[in-house]
């Protein structure tokens, strides 16, 4: 592909290409190689106010557009989606890492939601219902609520802005966005096709830079009503205290720390399968990748030395060569995150399995590269089992029983996925029942969600709302309830009674 290399970057605002206003910039450079991928804009406050003008100004027009007609916008951008899917997938590789079928999946979900949230536009239900009272109409509409202020991770560069900004301009809303700055051009390139689709100028701002400076802005600025962030827990818990003040509306996903039951009676090898997916794929770098596998005693050691097996055979590599397996992770201080958590792991007295180093040569050096770790025999207590190392690191405890994996799975600060492998219908349905998750799977890891079902998670994955799925929509739209009496009188509600 025409890699866009060293090229400079803008800041897209009110329809015009700027920079920022401090002249300052940063480099985006591939984790896989060290290749720079372009120079994108440092923006600072004075920026952002610029682009919330921008976006507060067009909202007064894009709130009139037909919903059906912001819809088409989606669906035109779905198709444009289709058209650029393999460049978009190519560059994604090289700009974030994750290995080219994972980068396709990526550009698919977006697909997905474009189509799914173009839908709505001639959806977007309300509810009618009877009155109390004689000739009386009532109904409750979503309106938009005005500026959202979208701010996205790296690790699902296309689709996780997709699942933000999408239902947010169905509704109504207009956007800045400030894309990850380990991304950007991804970012870049999403908003320039969402331009080519239709979206009048200033509908979708787009600001580059850093969280504490446009991050912080976007969340302090009196005219941003909503914040959507997917980010850490303790960004998470900044922004709400920021956004506080102004009592803004707050989207929050952060962690995980994501379990896969194992029962005595699952089919191991599909289990292994589950778990080298969930445990491995994106490099472990999904907010629901599968950090700890719960063991029955009776399965423990030979699910152990069967997934060692399926960790070692994986390929580390850059993403874009069709049999790599394991891509890099996303910077040097995530490397030095996950490699500090194997020394965590040790210390604690968990045993390692395998992996746990940093892997050099046959062209590794030049990027991130992590070997998948996996530790044995560790306490549901330890740090490893408890903090999210968001790597290819996962840990195995031993329970003999189904109550106790719940318990074990259950014993952590996030919730938002969780897997049980078992062939008995009655564990099926009581983990269903139990497990404190936002997403729970039967006889499959922990990854895999569809666009069409509310993503997000108990505890402190989130603040109580969802993405995707018809949740998504309560998060950019207030409810309006409208009465309209046509009876020509002064009926009073609770009051008449006898009516
Ligand atoms: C994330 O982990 O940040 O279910 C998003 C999945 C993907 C989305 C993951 N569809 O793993």
């Amino acid at each position: 592909m025409a890699l866009l290399g060293a090229k400079t970057f803008q800041n897209y605002i009110g329809g015009e290409r700027m920079d920022a206003s401090s002249g300052g910039t940063f480099e985006s450079t591939s984790p896989a190689n060290g290749d720079s991928i372009g120079t994108f804009p440092l923006s600072k406050a004075e920026d952002v106010d610029q682009a919330v003008a921008a976006a507060e100004a067009a909202y007064e027009e894009w709130r009139l557009v037909p919903a059906p007609k912001r819809g088409e916008v989606l669906f035109r951008f779905g198709q444009l989606l289709i058209d650029q899917k393999e460049d978009l997938s190519q560059l994604m590789t090289r700009e974030m890492g994750k290995v080219i079928a994972e980068a396709r999946g990526d550009v698919q979900e977006a697909i997905d939601m474009a189509f799914y949230m173009g839908g709505e536009g001639r959806r977007l239900f309300g509810q009618t219902t009877p009155s109390e009272l004689r000739d009386k109409f009532q109904m409750s509409v979503r309106t938009p609520i005005g500026v959202v202020g979208v701010i996205t991770p790296w690790n699902f560069p296309v689709a996780i802005p997709s699942w933000k900004m999408l239902p947010a301009l169905v509704c109504g809303n207009t956007v800045v966005f400030k894309p990850a700055t380990d991304t950007p051009l991804l970012g870049e390139r999403f908003v320039e096709l969402l331009t080519e689709a239709g979206v009048p100028p200033g509908v979708v701002n787009i600001v580059h830079g850093g969280g504490g400076a446009v991050g912080e802005a976007l969340v302090r600025h009196p005219d941003v009503r909503v914040i959507t962030l997917t980010g850490s827990r303790e960004t998470g818990v900044q922004v709400l205290k920021a956004a506080a003040d102004g009592l803004k509306h707050v989207h929050l996903e952060l962690g995980g720390k994501n379990a896969i039951i194992v029962m005595d009676d699952a089919d191991l090898d599909l289990a292994v399968e589950g778990i080298t997916w969930s445990a491995f794929g994106t490099s472990g770098q999904r907010c629901t990748a599968a950090s700890r596998v719960i063991a029955h005693a009776a399965v423990y050691d030979e699910l152990a030395a069967k997934l060692v097996r399926s960790a070692e055979r994986m390929r580390l590599g850059v993403g874009w060569e069709d049999d790599t397996d394991v891509g890099p992770v996303i910077n040097r201080r995530a490397l030095e995150k996950i490699h500090s958590y194997t020394e965590i792991g040790k210390d604690e007295g968990a045993k390692l399995l395998t992996g746990g180093e940093i892997a050099s040569g046959d062209g590794l050096s030049d990027g991130f590269y992590y070997r998948p770790t996996i530790f044995g025999d560790v306490d549901p207590e330890m740090r490893v089992a408890q903090e999210e190392i968001f790597g290819p690191t996962t840990a195995l405890i031993r329970v003999s029983s189904v109550e106790e994996a719940v318990r074990a799975a259950n014993g952590v600060k996030y919730g938002l996925s969780s897997s049980i492998f078992t062939r008995d219908v009655n564990k099926a349905f009581r983990a269903m029942r139990d497990l404190d998750t936002g997403i729970t799977y039967i006889n499959a890891g922990t990854i895999g969600a569809e666009v069409h079902l509310p993503f997000g998670g108990t505890k402190d994955t989130g603040n109580g709302h969802r993405e995707a799925g018809q949740a998504a929509l309560d998060v950019f739209t207030e409810w309006k309830s409208i009465y309209v009496d046509y009876s020509g009188r002064l009926q009073k509600a609770q009051i008449d009674t006898s009516s």
